[in-house]
């Protein structure tokens, strides 16, 4: 069966395959996307390291000079997504969105080059510009110096409808945005996608940051949304740790003393974000200055950076006494506003398990990381290689034949 399944997987990376990048999925997703790709490379790099490095190095070949690498390249004009460059309007040389997403670039790029350390010659300009990413993040979104930043779009997180975000997103109005026509809801099961409010509240913030002619400086102060997010915020410090020892071993000795530095004032900031009853992280609402009270899988992919061990065998534990038949479900199930199938408000997303998986093995809960990749397994031997699947009955859910699910499931057969 292993062996089926890495063929499989193999099969789909290379179908979505378009030369140098790589799409999620056809058809629902026909770009580039920031976050897919670096997990992607992850996957590739088991048959191809050196395609694998290209997939990191098309995406910051489109980073901007500011040092924002944007959530979307679109590399070919395909209207069956929405919105398009037109909404965007972002003038590019190839068009990209102006937002960003999670920064897994520096971890991708160590754990490649682990694996392939033939490549790090060639790796070496990446460094310094995931290095720039890196800044441009405090830079931009930390004005008041806190140690972490803040997304200020939902699709920022890479989990667009997740509740985390339903309080926040209140402040975001509806009115005189364009019309417009979603596509999504053409390729997925609407009653699975986010609604048409939050899309309204998407579009809206598009069109604010549009109409600042996307200096991404100024931004933050212009958001109604500002949240500090826990798994997002993890994700750059263990992209700064890992990028600084990439850094390190090529002599790079200033561009690693960057990263440690701000890996280490994220992680001093990290413990404010701490809820004991919930035994997990939780958003920060910059606009108010208060915890989300929104047990979701951002909290507990927290895990992913080295966070203290206390907090880490209590997320193990909170994992192990979710009710659902698999693992992690992306928001609380039983609690407010968790819904099996709709999206980022319940279904299990095998990148974000990996990410878990992988902060729990290294924070010596071997146990809890075992039982998240065998529940990882389970629903691609009972569903395929879905975009995301419900945690009661592992229906595979969206887009089929999902890039980033193939490349997990390659990760964790390794
Ligand atoms: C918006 C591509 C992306 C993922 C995100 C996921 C979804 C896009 C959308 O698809 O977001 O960026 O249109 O729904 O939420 O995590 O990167 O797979």
């Amino acid at each position: 069966m292993t062996d089926a399944q890495r063929t499989a997987a193999i099969d789909i990376l290379k179908i979505n395959d378009r030369g140098s990048y790589t799409v999620p999925t056809s058809g629902l997703y026909p770009f580039q996307w920031n976050w897919d790709s670096c997990l992607t490379a992850l996957g590739q790099r088991h048959f191809d390291a050196p395609r694998a490095l290209t997939e990191i190095e098309t995406l910051f070949a489109h980073q901007w000079p500011c040092g924002m690498v944007p959530h979307i390249v679109f590399h070919q004009l395909d209207d069956g997504y929405f919105p398009g460059p037109d909404v965007w309007d972002c003038r590019r040389p190839v068009p990209t969105s102006g937002i960003t997403q999670p920064p897994v670039a520096g971890f991708a790029l160590r754990r490649l080059l682990d694996g392939a350390p033939d490549l790090r010659d060639r790796a070496r300009p990446l460094v310094a510009q995931i290095t720039a990413w890196h800044r441009w993040f405090h830079a931009t979104r930390d004005p008041g110096d806190t140690g972490l930043v803040a997304i200020i779009h939902p699709w920022e997180s890479g989990r667009d409808n997740s509740v985390d975000w339903d309080i926040p997103f209140q402040r975001v109005p509806t009115d005189g945005i364009a019309p417009y026509t979603r596509r999504d809801t053409q390729h997925a099961n609407p009653a699975h996608r986010p609604t048409k409010d939050q899309y309204d509240r998407y579009i809206w913030l598009v069109e604010r940051f549009r109409k600042l002619n996307w200096q991404t400086d100024l931004l933050h102060d212009a958001s109604p949304f500002q949240v500090v997010d826990p798994g997002f915020n993890a994700i750059l410090i263990r992209s700064c740790l890992d990028l600084a020892d990439v850094a390190a071993a090529m002599g790079e000795d200033d561009l690693a003393a960057q990263n440690r530095t701000m890996a280490e004032a994220g992680l001093a900031a990290l413990p404010a974000l701490w809820s004991e009853a919930h035994g997990q992280y939780l958003c920060l609402d910059r606009g108010t200055g208060q915890l989300i009270d929104s047990p979701s899988s951002g909290g507990l992919l927290t895990v992913f950076a080295p966070i203290p061990a206390d907090h880490a065998a209590t997320i193990a534990a909170t994992i192990d006494a979710q009710p659902t038949r698999y693992r992690v479900a992306s928001h609380a199930p039983g609690t407010p506003g968790f819904d099996a199938k709709r999206y980022w408000r319940g279904p299990v997303w095998l990148v974000v398990n990996y990410m878990i998986a992988d902060g729990l093995a290294r924070a010596g809960q071997k146990e809890a990381a075992d039982q998240v990749t065998a529940s990882s397994l389970e629903l691609i031997h009972q569903s395929g290689f879905a975009e995301y699947y419900d945690p009661l009955d592992g229906e595979g859910l969206g887009g089929g034949q999902f890039t980033w699910t193939a490349a997990m499931v390659l990760e964790f057969l390794a």
